[in-house]
């Protein structure tokens, strides 16, 4: 029966951004018909960034996941037959269980990142069963630990202050951050800044949209970051331009960061960076002269071997020309401190059998092809991720997935990559379909997202299967059978008790206004009054803490091993592979309208690194190294300076040619600091793709010369 009533239902943008955004969807007859932002989210502003204005495309794609399936085919032949959630739930249960007997719950591994960041959907669900069982644990590493830890050793918390709060700064430093494609609610308040005045620098390897409307762009090597701090800080500590008064007050160790720092001198820091010794010299006396002066910098300037001492070096310019607490200045990295949920209520691990071992998500393909034993891996179980296509050295990760004695569940909206090559496939529900609260990393409200319709065929959420899979494995702890709603407000109650930032904010304030502010109080500019969430209450420059843990207590430029094994005549390129501007990692990079504006999957080259390879704009390259190749297509231009390419992030194997993306050249070493991931330390030859075959059909003449078989694909 139509029913007239048009409802209008409050949500969250479940994505991995920061910029959290408030959701309206005009629902009838149980349908979604309209889907935009907030106009009234003081962040959000009435709009919706170019890859999530079309949810409704993927929410009722005709490619989403409607029904359990079984694979029937080889692993990864993309065959199967549809199974009733009965029939599902009873295999993996049954399966699982079999493991458990011969092997220990050790064997299974739960697989998520960030798919959806709810504190139900994500977090909730990838703690409670998986402790329950003793399953193994994940260490998420994959995106930002490196910024964490440092962060941590440093300033003690994730505090930020407002995107609005860039019209009080007079200088803005946008350091390894794209926000245009990253951050896009961030843009107009800084575009806002500069009208008044606000000058912009942006440091990063490539010409970005970002640096495209900066006053200046600083195009450093990649990785040479931390000599950059260091070279800035020389000569700030040498011309006496440090806030010494703060620096006594506030700050431990400032002594010895300056010693570290008198060791780059600008020439040596220009040398590893590449950056002019004089643009080193004028952007310290800028940065130390031009106040109040903002840090802004996101997760990308980490992903390499030495990204953890890079970010302690980030983290101690502020302090060093005395701008923390200053409104407007101070370091603008992440706001997900504030909201810290109780870890107990989130995961009930203190009812649970200890974790028997962590497994490091960046080494998935290793895990699963021998470093991992005792017991090896039997059982794997992937929700929210898409690791095929989004973690390094995919292509041993197919290795492992392809393992016959590998039992592997994906639980997704869509047939990624990932889920290709699973034994049981369950259908997810999307944002619109689900119940969660969220907290965001770029401003300080939380966002409680209501179900607008219901799911979608027989799809069903993450806690509700997890709920299911509980009392199939006959588990009977409450906290594996609450409701969404249930789980949120323990959690949330439990965390208010010992979080002022929560203070006031109930469920029930959630559910009737949708965004929440937190309850800052006073605290609105992070580390006011100079006091910070350390153990000692100040900016430990100099880090006891990793002083203790065999870490060097001070930031430090160590260059890449990677790059130091490189031989002088190396032709290889640094190609990073960084934020696309149209997906979100993996997500959206399956939907049509978002493939078609982001065109093909393209590597940049710069004009001289092309010109000596013969290749030409639009050629297909074979982009290549020890781990492994994929095809793309070259763009030439001077974005990207001599030696390195850009290659973003996010296209799906399955829909690139030759089924592979970067992520098959990408590295699965860990960086210097907290297991972190290093994507962009990856060296790979670029070869015109036409050259590679005309060599390749020389090789294979040469090899029927001596009796071999047929060609292999290019390595
Ligand atoms: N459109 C879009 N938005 C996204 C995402 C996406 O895929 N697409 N991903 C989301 C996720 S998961 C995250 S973690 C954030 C990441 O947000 P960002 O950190 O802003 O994004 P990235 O593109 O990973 O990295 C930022 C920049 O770092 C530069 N970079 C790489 N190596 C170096 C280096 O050694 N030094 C310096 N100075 N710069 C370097 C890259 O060229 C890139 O422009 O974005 C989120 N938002
Ligand atoms: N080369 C290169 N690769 C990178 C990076 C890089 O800089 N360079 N950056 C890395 C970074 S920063 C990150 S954070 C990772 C992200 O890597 P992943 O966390 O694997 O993120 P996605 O690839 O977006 O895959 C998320 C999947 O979750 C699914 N999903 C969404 N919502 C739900 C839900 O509610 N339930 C279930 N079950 N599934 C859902 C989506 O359909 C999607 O397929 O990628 C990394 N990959
Ligand atoms: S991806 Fe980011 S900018 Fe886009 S709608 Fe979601 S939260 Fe907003
Ligand atoms: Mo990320």
């Amino acid at each position: 029966m139509h029913d007239p009533v048009l409802t209008i239902v409050r949500g969250a943008c479940p994505h991995d951004c920061p910029d959290t955004c408030a959701t309206l969807t005009e629902v009838q007859d149980g349908r979604a018909l309209r889907f935009y932002a907030d106009g009234a989210h003081p962040v959000t502003r009435g709009w919706l960034c170019a890859k999530v204005r079309p949810y409704l495309e993927r929410v009722y794609s005709a490619d989403r996941l409607l029904t359990p399936l079984r694979r029937v085919g080889p692993k990864g032949a993309d065959r199967w037959e549809r199974i009733s959630w009965e029939e599902a739930l009873a295999t993996i249960t049954a399966r699982w269980q079999a493991i458990i007997a011969s092997h220990g719950a050790a064997a299974i591994l739960p697989y998520s990142y960030s798919g959806t960041l709810g504190l139900l959907q994500m977090s909730i669900c990838n703690e409670r069963l998986w402790n329950r069982m003793g399953a193994s644990g994940l260490e998420r590493t994959i995106c930002s630990a490196a910024a964490h830890a440092a962060v941590s050793a440093t300033l003690g918390a994730r505090h930020s202050a407002d995107y609005a709060d860039v019209r009080h700064s007079r200088l803005v430093l946008i350091w390894g951050h794209n926000p245009a494609s990253t951050a896009p609610h961030f843009m107009p308040f800084l575009r806002e800044a500069q009208k008044q005045g606000t000058s912009v620098v942006v440091i990063d390897p490539r010409r970005t949209l970002s640096a495209r409307s900066a006053d200046e762009h600083i195009q450093l090597r990649p990785a040479s970051d931390a000599a950059l701090a260091l070279g800035m800080l020389q000569v700030i500590f040498s011309e006496d331009l440090h806030d010494e008064a703060w620096l006594e007050a506030h700050s431990l160790g400032w002594r010895e960061l300056r010693e570290r720092a008198l060791q780059y001198p600008p020439e040596r820091a220009s040398a590893i960076t590449g950056v002019p010794a004089a643009t080193i010299v004028a952007l310290a006396r800028r940065y130390a002269t031009t106040k109040p002066a903002l840090l802004k910098t996101a997760d990308g300037v980490q992903r390499h071997q030495n990204g953890g001492q890079t970010f302690r070096a980030l983290c101690c310019l502020p302090a060093v020309v005395g701008q923390y607490g200053v409104r407007g200045g101070g370091l603008a990295y992440s706001t997900g401190g504030y909201a810290t949920w109780d870890g107990a209520a989130v995961g009930h691990a203190a009812d649970c059998p200890p974790t028997p071992r962590w497994v490091n998500m960046n080494r998935l393909g290793a895990a699963l092809t021998g470093e991992v034993r005792d017991p090896p891996i039997m059982a794997l179980y992937v929700f929210g991720a898409n690791p095929v296509a989004s973690s390094p050295n995919a292509g041993l990760i197919v290795a492992g997935l392809q393992r016959d004695d590998l039992f592997t569940v994906v639980h997704e909206q869509f047939m990624t990559d990932t889920a290709r090559y699973a034994d049981i496939v369950l259908p997810a529900t999307t944002q619109l379909e689900h119940v969660d609260l969220h907290r965001a990393y770029g401003h300080r409200f939380l966002q409680y997202n209501q179900p607008a319709i219901a799911p979608r065929g027989e799809a069903k959420s993450n806690w509700d299967v997890m709920r299911l899979l509980a009392a199939g494995m006959g588990y009977t702890e409450p906290w594996l059978q609450e409701s969404g709603e249930e789980a949120i407000r323990g959690v949330l109650d439990a965390s208010r008790a010992r979080n002022p930032f929560l203070a006031g904010i109930t469920l029930e304030r959630l559910q009737a206004e949708g965004t929440v502010p937190l309850h800052l109080d006073g605290a609105e500019v992070p580390f006011a009054g100079g006091v910070f969430a350390t153990p000692s209450g100040k900016v430990e420059l100099f880090s006891r803490a990793m002083a203790a843990q065999g870490l060097d207590p001070l930031p430090d430029y160590v260059e890449p091993p990677a790059f130091r094994a490189a031989h002088p005549n190396d032709e290889r390129l640094v190609v990073l592979s960084g934020a696309s501007h149209h997906f979100v990692s993996s997500s959206m990079a399956n939907q049509p309208s978002l493939r078609a504006r982001e065109g093909a999957p393209f590597i940049e080259l710069n004009p001289a690194d092309a010109a000596s390879r013969g290749i030409v704009a639009g050629d297909e390259v074979i982009v290549a190294n020890e781990r492994g190749w994929c095809r793309l297509q070259a763009v030439i231009t001077d974005d990207v300076p001599p030696g390195v390419a850009v290659a973003p992030k996010g296209h799906w194997a399955s829909l690139s040619p030759d089924g592979r993306n970067i992520n098959w050249t990408t590295p699965d070493d860990l960086a210097d600091l907290a297991g972190q991931s290093t994507f962009h330390t990856n060296l790979v030859t670029v070869r015109s793709a036409q050259r590679e075959m005309v060599d390749e059909i020389e090789r294979h003449r040469d090899r029927r010369g001596e009796g071999e078989g047929q060609p292999e694909a290019p390595e």
